[in-house]
């Protein structure tokens, strides 16, 4: 095991232009941190005179979080963050540990973004569907940010109607939506996330504080039929109104300014030849969303798809440039907000289903970060199920390849994202 520091980002940026055959020379880091270039920066340069900044839903948002938004833009084409969701709480392996990561104890480095989830606060519990603590998740956020990772919140509410489980079918989104019988009971429920958030804070070197920008990512996979508020569950025009009622209560009638909004529709339920048509359902307009995102297992080895790897691969690779080309003629960045293959069974999963179909082509490379879901506690849940690697896992070997490609960024060479 090994550390990098932290790569800056002219490097970074050297590196980029050509993807492949770039070492991972770490530059001088005798200058400090504080030293680094951010992107914005640098965007100002003559090579990036062209970008126009790109603007947030809220046009009220904090400065690091606008910063943010900018500064992955501005890595289009050049890298892509690594993330892995619940990556500090607990490894297949381990648990209880207050500073350890699967994905750290295969490569050295943390993940570049760090994905938590927020199902079971609205019902008040102390931890979440998955056993988080709550209190403790805030500080993985508060320590992930400080070292200058991404943050991205999920959640699989429960049903305010039946009170049953995210994948509970009752229908609910009517009732929850201005004019409904529980509408009042989602605006309590979404309440408790504003209460979480008041506490994810942290102070710059001036010593101030500000809020931590989160890219916030509510009802997802909602042209699945899964979740109660997915397809066949819910109206279109209900979950429209689901999401934008959600995004005024935070944005307009609470006032959180650090919230970065992300749409992930699940490509399994994407048909590639009418991909727009179906990535629209129930898009709430561009008003309401920040980051094109998507959701794709499918793709990569989901035991459901009976498609060659080839066409998975090639598939993987037009998913990702339809989503980079939805994001550019819309000002907006993409994402691969959830990705990865149930207890990594293919090999060389990281180089061959993940990278190689990135870069395959110029547009799909725009992609701006990548996670993969969590890594489940053997002994607690009793249930292999993981998407990163742990030490001696048959991918661990490629997943260092993956992460030594100057294209794939790490928590250790991030740049300076929110200046
Ligand atoms: C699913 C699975 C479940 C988990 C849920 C919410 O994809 O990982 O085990 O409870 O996400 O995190």
């Amino acid at each position: 095991m090994f550390m990098q520091p932290r790569l800056p980002l002219a490097s970074l940026l050297l590196c980029a232009s050509f993807l492949v055959g770039c070492d991972r020379q770490p530059a001088d880091t005798s200058s400090a941190a504080a030293s680094v270039p951010a992107v914005a920066q640098v965007q100002a340069s003559s090579a990036n005179a062209q970008v126009q900044p790109l603007s947030l839903i809220d046009k009220h948002a904090t400065r690091q979080t606008l910063a943010l938004y900018n500064n992955l833009a501005a890595l289009r084409g050049k890298h892509m963050l690594f993330g892995h969701e619940d990556s500090l709480a607990y490894g297949v392996h381990w648990e209880g540990d207050l500073d350890r990561s699967d994905v750290r104890d295969v490569t050295g480095s943390n993940p570049a973004l760090y994905g938590w989830e927020l199902g079971g606060l609205e019902l008040g519990q102390e931890k979440n569907l998955d056993g988080v603590n709550f209190k403790q998740m805030q500080e993985w956020i508060k320590a992930g940010y400080s070292r200058g990772a991404v943050i991205t919140i999920s959640w699989h509410m429960y049903s305010p109607v039946s009170g049953g489980n995210s994948w509970d079918k009752t229908p609910t989104v009517h009732e929850l939506i201005p004019g409904g019988a529980k509408h009042e009971q989602l605006k309590t429920y979404l309440d408790t996330f504003v209460e979480f958030n008041a506490a994810l804070v942290a102070t710059d070197a001036q010593g101030n504080s500000h809020p931590i920008p989160v890219i916030f990512r509510p009802w997802h996979e909602h042209n699945g039929d899964w979740f109660w508020w997915g397809k066949g569950n819910a109206s279109e025009a209900d979950y429209i109104a689901l999401w934008r009622f959600t995004v005024e209560y935070l944005r307009d009638k609470k006032g959180l300014r650090n919230l970065i909004y992300a749409y992930s529709p699940d490509r399994s339920r994407l048909d590639m030849g009418k991909f727009e048509e179906g990535y629209f359902y129930g898009y709430p307009g561009d008003d309401y969303v920040d980051v094109i995102g998507l959701d794709n297992y499918w793709d990569v080895g989901h035991a459901a798809n009976t498609a060659s790897a080839d066409e998975q691969k090639a598939n993987f690779t037009a998913a990702l440039k339809q989503i980079a080309s939805i994001a550019r003629a819309r000002n907006k960045i993409a994402a691969l907000t959830e990705t990865g293959n149930n207890k990594l069974t293919l090999p060389n999963f990281w180089t061959e289903r993940i990278l190689a179909p990135t870069l395959a082509d110029p547009l799909a490379s725009e992609i701006t970060y990548v996670m993969v879901w969590r890594n489940a506690n053997l002994a607690r849940e009793k249930a292999e199920q993981f998407f990163a690697p742990y030490p001696g896992q048959a991918t661990a070997e490629d997943f260092n390849a993956f992460f030594a490609h100057p294209f794939v960024v790490f928590e250790s060479e991030l740049p300076a994202l929110y200046q």
